[in-house]
């Protein structure tokens, strides 16, 4: 190899390092982003407001099956069970005694029933198994 094989040696290898190198010095495996689904309802973590929902076939209180039937995610990612859970928490947290929070679900589940979210009949039997509640 003569020195002006060299120099188109060097010059050739400039360039490609010019043209590739960049690129494949840098050149990085993208992965699809991780996608995180932990209560399998479909919403994933980053924006389920209920990331461990209850996906009971019909929604429990304090154990005591309702016999009201649990709904799908909705897209916010919380099922009607999630939603009476809410209900009920919010109610405990908010009473001073049993009195305030029976009077407390009463009060909410008679908007459901206006809604017609529920029936009167599941009114009742939400209201009979919260007032048993110790
Ligand atoms: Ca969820």
């Amino acid at each position: 190899m003569n020195s002006k094989d060299v120099r188109r040696l060097f010059a050739v290898s400039t360039m490609a390092m010019f043209i590739f190198g960049a690129s494949a010095v840098h050149a990085q495996v993208v992965l699809p982003p991780l996608i995180i689904d932990t209560d399998g309802d479909g919403v994933q973590d980053a924006d389920d407001q209920c990331p461990l929902s209850d996906l009971s076939t019909t929604v429990l209180i304090n154990g005591v099956n309702t016999g009201i039937t649990n709904t799908a995610a909705n897209p916010s990612g919380c099922t009607f069970a999630d939603l009476v859970e809410e209900m009920i928490d919010t109610c405990l947290e908010d009473a001073k005694n049993h009195g305030q929070f029976v009077s407390c679900v009463s009060h909410e589940t008679n908007i459901l029933k206006r809604a017609k979210t529920i029936t009167g009949k599941q009114k009742g039997k939400i209201q009979n198994i919260v007032a048993k509640m110790r």
